[in-house]
């Protein structure tokens, strides 16, 4: 069944919705009276010429520092003559509640026509970089070649220099950032004192809070080398990544939602890893984790079954046995928490046994989010000792990892 939804009607209420968050009235069916009363007249012939509001959809002036393809679209503050009137008492923390209302998605408005596309001519050189950037990122891992390709299109080259804050919290979200190369610091103000609190280092992305949430941006990245990154702008994220996402909330909702170690999370907060999980799926035999390499996702098996398998080693580190398997893995369980929590390189190896279809989360979000179920994390690490002793007789490196 669909509901058809009046022409206007949305921007209607949010040029309302904004008014009232600005003018905070006393008694607000006199107000509204009130507004759709000059509304009415305003759209009259004879009334004084001036945008119309309710008539066009709102769109959003081009981000900061970023030249479109397109003509610039009308912004905001410019939306009508008439805004001095409802002066806002905060207008910062209202422009950007304005912000909220013009974007909230809805997926049978956001436009999807072709004149709204961003294109950014590239050499070859940037086509092949920028396809090597995204080839990781798992935001992009569950869009169709078409999608794909708008979102390619649409990126542009930004390079970085040395100390560059490429994002700073507290600010309106611009564009979403792949890495094309270079290290970045996370801050994060705790207290009014920004700390580190995490690093890039030539791969990854950032700045899609921001952008799916309309909040204001998390937190500050600053460039710690010369770099590189490919912008996407707030328009096309919007048009193509969080469209994208309702369509993964309604796949995935349930089945986040089955699974006992997440069951720390709030919903709302459950519907969050939906956004940013990746599908990746994996060939009978293929390598999914190598032990001893550097780690930065964490895995949820959807379908398939996963094999452990680890390095014997002796106590010196010196003599090699092979390979042992240690643990199978299948639908609803996870694996590669350990050098996330630990902060080592992989303990072990993984590897597809039949076709596998992994929930894959970058390490960032395995830390912003996953804080709540920790302790159960934390509890199965423990096991893993326990573990080790009675299959290899002895203790291993993995000793120190359950602190
Ligand atoms: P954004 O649009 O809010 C800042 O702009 C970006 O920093 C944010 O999107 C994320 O992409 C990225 N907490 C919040 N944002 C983070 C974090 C983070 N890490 C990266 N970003 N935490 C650090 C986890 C290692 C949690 C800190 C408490
Ligand atoms: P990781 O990030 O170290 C390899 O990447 C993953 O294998 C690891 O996280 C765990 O998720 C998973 N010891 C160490 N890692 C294990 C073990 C394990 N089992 C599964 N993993 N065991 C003790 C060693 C004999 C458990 C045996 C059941």
């Amino acid at each position: 069944m669909s509901i058809s939804i009046p022409t206007g009607l949305t921007e209607l209420l949010q040029g309302f919705t904004v008014e009232v968050l600005r003018s905070q009235p006393g008694d607000l069916l006199e107000f509204a009276l009130q507004y759709f009363g000059r509304l009415k007249a305003e759209a009259a012939p004879a009334a004084a010429p001036g945008p119309e509001r309710g008539s066009q959809p709102l769109r959003r002036a081009p981000a900061r520092g970023v030249s479109f393809a397109e003509e610039p679209v009308q912004s905001d503050s410019e939306s009508g003559g008439d805004e001095e009137e409802f002066a806002a008492p905060v207008i910062n923390r209202f422009t950007r509640r304005a912000s909220v209302c013009a974007e909230a998605y809805n997926p049978d408005e956001e436009e999807d026509d072709a004149e709204s596309r961003i294109i950014y001519p590239k050499t070859d050189d940037q086509r092949n970089r920028l396809q090597e950037a995204c080839k990781d990122i798992l935001l992009f891992k569950n869009l169709d070649p078409e999608q794909m390709s708008q979102v390619l299109d649409a990126m542009f080259e930004k390079l970085v220099e040395g100390g560059e804050h490429v994002i700073d919290q507290g600010d309106d979200g611009d564009n979403f950032y792949v890495i094309d190369r270079g290290t970045y610091d996370i801050y994060v103000k705790c207290d009014g004192v920004g700390r580190c609190v995490g690093s890039y280092d030539n791969r990854g992305s950032f700045g899609e809070l921001a952008l799916m949430y309309n909040t204001p941006r998390a937190a500050t990245i600053i460039a710690t080398s010369p770099g590189a990154v490919w912008g996407l702008d707030r328009v096309t994220f919007r048009r193509i990544i969080v469209k994208n996402n309702a369509k993964k909330r309604k796949m995935y909702e349930n089945f986040i939602e089955s699974l006992p170690f997440l069951k720390s999370l709030e919903v709302a907060e459950r519907l969050k890893v939906v956004d940013v999980i990746g599908t990746k799926v994996y060939k009978d035999g293929e390598q999914i984790i190598a032990q001893g390499e550097l780690a930065d996702c964490f895995f949820i098996i959807e379908s398939g079954e996963v094999r452990i398998t680890m390095q014997r080693k002796n106590k010196q580190d010196v003599e090699e046995n092979g390979a042992v398997e240690i643990a199978r893995y299948s639908r609803g369980q996870y694996f590669g928490e350990l050098a996330l929590v630990t902060n080592k390189p992989r303990a072990a190896s993984a590897f597809a046994l039949g076709t596998v279809k992994c929930l894959v989360m970058d390490v960032q979000a395995f830390e912003r989010l996953l804080g709540p179920c920790m302790e159960i994390m934390k509890r199965n690490i423990a096991n893993y000792e326990e573990q080790l002793v009675a299959l290899f007789g002895t203790n291993m490196d993995i000793a120190d990892s359950t602190e």
